[in-house]
């Protein structure tokens, strides 16, 4: 008999994937984690029911929310990322050269665990890297007795229930950007929109009335699945924001990175909104 591991995300419409085996399940200190495997999809992480990362397209979420705002930036050295225990994102920042330390700050040691062991080619290999500082403590009390600066701060959250609710506060974001440098980024996973209205359109509110240039940019994310996945952004500088395809392109040429979904195209693309999406940003 066909076994299916149902999400349950939201109260009216789901996916469900097909179980090939369940490789590790645990109810941690702070959520209940399973890894299984999909045939379509790979190794797949979930945490209180809620798809995390698949081995399948996890590039897609990762790629978008380091080189979109590392290369916006275009001299970034210090990166924090909040959240992140698979190593995916840790991943991917620590691709830039110019890239001299990235602080992740994960409140579950086991997420870091488990994926290390049973998902190894997300972000087996990023918590070996030098340029890494693993802390294991809750992202909100991090920032806010934080006493570093960072130039490029990544959201790398669950859904704002659970234990990464604090993570959409208002307050969170204010104390984010006061570990920014002058002129830094701050990056926000936010949901689909179409499922998670809500969730776009309270995050504007508080962004906006936090930084001089907010915005927000999309991604196709297959197993974040209802569309559009949508990502915040909030800085006091708006030449970020508003790079040209060309100087993208020369950015990313130097970098020698290597992408799957990322381009330069896509970078200043990514941030042109379906009406739907801007009425939720404008609330
Ligand atoms: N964190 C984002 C999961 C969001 C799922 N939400 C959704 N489908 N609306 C992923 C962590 C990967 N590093």
């Amino acid at each position: 008999m066909t076994e299916w591991y149902n999400e349950t995300l939201y109260p009216e419409v789901a996916q469900r994937f097909v179980i090939k085996n369940i490789v590790f399940r645990e109810r941690t200190e702070h959520q209940d984690l399973v890894i299984f495997e999909n045939p379509v999809m790979g190794r797949i992480l979930a945490l209180d029911g809620i798809i995390q990362t698949t081995e399948g397209d996890e590039f897609i979420y990762h790629e978008m929310l380091t080189h979109v705002p590392i290369l916006a930036h275009g001299k970034a050295k210090e990166i924090l990322i909040i959240g992140g225990g698979d190593g995916g994102m840790a991943r991917e920042a620590m691709k830039h050269r110019g890239v001299e330390r990235v602080t992740m700050v994960e409140i579950d040691r086991s997420v870091v665990d488990m994926c290390v062991k049973y998902i190894p080619s997300i972000g087996a290999e990023a918590f070996k890297n030098k340029k890494l500082n693993l802390v294991i403590d809750d992202g909100a009390a991090f920032v806010k007795h934080c006493k570093d600066k960072f130039d490029v701060i990544i959201i790398d959250s669950t859904d704002p229930q659970g234990p990464g609710a604090v993570l959409f506060t208002r307050e969170f974001y204010a104390d984010c950007k006061r570990c920014l440098t002058k002129g830094g980024i701050l990056v926000t996973q936010n949901g689909v929109p179409f499922f998670q209205p809500d969730e776009l359109g309270n995050t504007a509110k508080r962004l906006k009335s936090l930084f001089k240039n907010t915005a927000f940019y999309l991604g196709a994310v297959p197993t974040y699945y209802g569309g559009f996945m949508a990502f915040g952004w909030g800085s006091d500088s708006a030449v970020h924001r508003d790079i040209p395809i060309k100087e993208a392109a020369t950015r990313f040429k130097a970098s020698g990175i290597a992408t799957r979904y990322y381009t330069p195209e896509l970078h200043v693309g990514c941030f042109a909104l379906p009406r739907f999406i801007q009425k939720l940003m404008a609330g």
